[in-house]
């Protein structure tokens, strides 16, 4: 099948994670159509941000001569001549609704219900100078409704509110001069091995993380590699984003090609100087190596299989770093009608043994996206965790599929924290006495792609608090949310 955007898992595009997955990938369609470090598309080309300002003034004309076919109005903002190259504009509007009961977004155990009405709206342009060079410039306004959280509570940055920003602008080429060089510069997304090493979250509104980078890149029929420099954008409510978190991150991914079955291996450095990084026996910087491996094969006919491994060695504070994730998962797709799938997946975070013992055992999940795994409700995050997943999928019609998936939750290590999807601790019990049975979750999930443009997604899922929970100070009962969730794009 088609390799779709971003990270191996879209390639399971028939699967059941597609569900999950596709209705999570970021939708914007020209800015992720190199598929960062995927067999598949090749990126177009390029031009200059001038070329973009003088492409305003040629779109009436485009509109003119497309009035002519029966095609759908935003052709009219498609294929535009612009002197040597083509732009194209582009908008993506998803608004949902939720009802959260006992949790939200940054806690477990709100002990009220609450709810929140999301609307996030992208504009973009892409301006084509040849096959493999473009600019791209896209444009993110997202704010929220309803909800009793305020900004206030967020903190600096907030996961649901971030007024008109600049979210991508860079230039890119690839092979250049027929050379297999390339090049890609400026604000963007990356997406890397199975959205587990380097992913947007999109499923939230704001949809960290944004980088400002310079990626190399290298691309023969043998090997593609990428490697670059960025540092991540910090994403102001009100204010331009200007500033960046504070920490540096050079990485190298790399798929190797010809071989029976998908790999790739990597190395990520995250370099934090600040020099306020408390660990437990100081204070001090982090200086963190993560490297692995992955391969997958997608989902779609048969049987279908990832296995990832990613280690991690360095300092923090005055700690030294030693910490791993390991990822199987494997399913099975029926040649029956409504293609029923089944699939078990294990996704493992080691944890700190000992909060004494100068070790910091507990993995960071790198830049992967925390939204699309572990379950819908984003209860976890990939750090100090198991969890254990059964998902089931049937597609009763071609637009049309229809998902459950059940997780299991333990933590890695009793004496660890319990990590909310934002990475905080949300519970800790340092003695070990409350055990590692976190809870379950169950998510029932409907996707029904209305047309070309027109996405509808809707869900309900139970958190089930496990002994963990229960032997902790504070609420345990269960969480339930349910959303619907409207997408358009052209
Ligand atoms: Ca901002
Ligand atoms: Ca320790």
């Amino acid at each position: 099948m088609a390799t779709k955007v971003a990270a191996g898992r879209t390639e399971r595009a028939d699967g059941e994670s597609s569900l999950v997955w596709e209705s999570r990938r970021p939708p914007s369609r020209r800015g992720g159509k190199r598929a960062d470090l995927l067999p598949g598309k090749k990126c177009r080309h390029a031009l200059g941000a001038v070329g973009l300002l003088i492409g305003f003034g040629f779109a009436a004309r485009g509109a003119e001569a497309a009035a002519a076919a029966p095609k759908p109005w935003h052709s009219a903002v498609k294929d535009i001549e612009v002197g040597p190259g083509k732009l194209d504009f582009g908008l993506n509007v998803r608004s949902r609704y939720e009802h959260l009961d006992n949790f939200n977004i940054l806690h477990y155990g709100a002990a009220e219900d609450d709810d929140v009405l999301l609307l996030r709206t992208r504009l973009s342009a892409d301006y084509r100078l040849s096959a493999q060079a473009h600019t791209f410039v896209e444009f993110q306004d997202a704010r929220y409704w309803l909800s009793k959280l305020t900004l206030e509570d967020f903190g600096r940055s907030s996961s649901y509110y971030d007024e008109f920003d600049l979210r991508q602008a860079y230039f890119e080429w690839q092979r250049i001069g027929a050379s297999p060089l390339g090049v890609k510069l400026g604000r963007q997304i990356m997406s890397y091995g199975d959205r587990r090493v380097f992913a947007p979250a999109e499923w939230g509104n704001v949809g960290n993380y944004w980088w400002d980078g310079a990626k190399l890149c290298y691309d023969t029929d043998a090997i593609q590699v990428d490697a670059f420099y960025a540092q991540r954008v910090l994403s102001e409510p009100k204010d331009w984003n200007l500033d960046h978190w504070p920490y540096h991150v050079a990485a190298i991914y790399a798929r190797l090609r010809r071989l029976p079955v998908a790999l790739d291996g990597f190395y990520v450095l995250k370099h934090d100087w600040s020099g306020n990084l408390h660990g437990e026996t100081g204070t001090g910087n982090e200086t963190r190596h993560t490297f692995g491996l992955l391969s997958e094969r997608p989902a779609g006919q048969g049987w279908d299989y990832g296995c990832f491994a990613a280690g991690q060695l360095g300092e923090y504070g005055r700690d030294a770093i030693r910490a791993f994730g390991v990822i199987g998962r494997g399913g099975y797709t029926f040649p029956a009608a409504w293609k029923p799938r089944v699939g078990l997946e294990v996704n493992y975070a080691s944890g700190d043994h000992d909060p004494d013992d100068g070790v910091a055992g507990t993995f960071d999940g790198i830049f992967g996206a925390m939204d699309l795994p572990y379950g819908w409700m984003n209860v976890v995050s990939w750090k100090n965790l198991e969890d254990y997943a059964l998902t089931v999928s049937v597609q009763p019609a071609k637009p049309l599929r229809l998902g459950v998936e059940y997780h299991g939750f333990r933590l890695a290590q009793a004496r660890d924290a319990w990590y909310w999807v934002n990475g905080r601790p949300e519970r800790r019990d340092a003695t070990g006495h409350a055990g590692q049975e976190l809870g379950q979750e169950v998510d029932v999930i409907g996707r029904w792609q209305v047309n070309k443009g027109i996405e509808l997604l809707v869900g309900y899922a139970r958190f089930f608090a496990g002994a963990f929970v229960r032997s902790t100070p504070g609420d345990s009962q269960d969480a339930n949310w349910a959303f619907a969730q409207l997408t358009y794009t052209f």
